[in-house]
């Protein structure tokens, strides 16, 4: 197939991965602008390269003109979450969004594969329109913990590595450090308050210095280079002495000066 046929059948699966990590990406921000733990850490997409669609292909003996129809992999997103359990809530999120359907699920967390794979993975029908058509692309989305990424990833170009027949002695070195993967899920899992409040508190913290540092930067539109200035050092010094309530007051009193430039 010539490369420009590649390029015109794979222009929609472009546009449901950018369009999908947008969205996705976008909760994240939401949850951030609010304060609030999103259970999506990380999001990437990717659509197949034409020499992987055509090697799977090629070991499915699928024919070239059923690749769209039965490679649902084509177009793939993944989400990594911080712990085990917010993967179940990323899966009940997708199954309440209204523009995809889900079309299939395997669960290779409480079922890991016997390469010592784990994520829970979902096929989805995502609709799109491009200028010519309206098309449903399947998507894979694969949710996994950080770890279990790490452990994907290496064991991923290992397997390219040895071409899908990885020695025995590095297949058993993986299979140890699936288990190790697998505790220090468990492991976080068990600290899981600790690390949240930890992360809180520090996102309370950045989200106040960033409404400090954008509503000096408002004020010094309005504002004498000298207020600016004395705005900006006690700022620093409130900063280095790092109490949360006092950077909180002076947020306030930044607040109520614009005010007054406003009246
Ligand atoms: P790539 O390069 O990531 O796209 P099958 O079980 O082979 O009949 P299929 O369609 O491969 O069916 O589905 P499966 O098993 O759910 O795998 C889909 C994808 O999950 C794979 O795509 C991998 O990305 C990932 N995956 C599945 N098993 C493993 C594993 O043991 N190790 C790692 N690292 N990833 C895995 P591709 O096309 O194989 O690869």
């Amino acid at each position: 197939m010539e490369l420009q046929v590649w390029k015109e059948i794979l222009s929609p699966y472009e546009l449901a991965v950018d369009e999908l990590v947008l969205k996705l990406n976008h909760v994240i921000r939401e949850h951030s602008e609010k304060g609030i733990y999103c259970p999506i850490e990380q999001v990437n997409g990717r659509v197949k390269s034409i020499s992987s669609i055509l090697a799977k292909a090629n070991n499915k003996n699928i024919p070239i003109e059923d690749i769209t129809k039965r490679i649902e992999d084509i177009a793939g997103i993944r989400i990594m979450c911080q712990f085990v359990e917010d993967i179940s809530k990323v899966v009940e999120y997708l199954r309440s969004r209204s523009d995809m359907e889900i079309w299939s699920e395997v669960d290779y967390i409480t079922k890991p594969k016997e390469s010592g794979y784990r994520s829970y993975h979902m096929v989805i029908h995502y609709q799109v329109q491009t200028s010519f058509e309206t098309k449903v692309i399947p998507v894979e989305i694969q949710i996994r913990t950080l770890a279990m990424n790490f452990w994907a990833v290496i064991e991923h170009s290992l397997q390219y590595k040895y071409q899908r027949n990885i020695p025995s002695h590095i297949r058993k070195r993986l299979m140890a450090s699936a288990e190790a993967v697998l505790s220090l899920d468990n492991e976080m899992a068990s600290i899981r308050d600790e690390i949240l409040e930890a992360q809180t508190s520090f996102r309370k913290k950045a989200s106040i210095v960033h409404d400090i540092l954008e509503t000096i930067s408002n004020l010094s539109k309005v504002a004498s280079s000298e207020e600016v200035i004395s705005m900006q050092q006690e700022f620093f010094q409130l900063y280095n002495e790092g109490d949360m309530d006092i950077l909180k007051s002076f947020s306030l009193k930044l607040d109520r000066m614009v005010k007054e430039y406003t009246n």
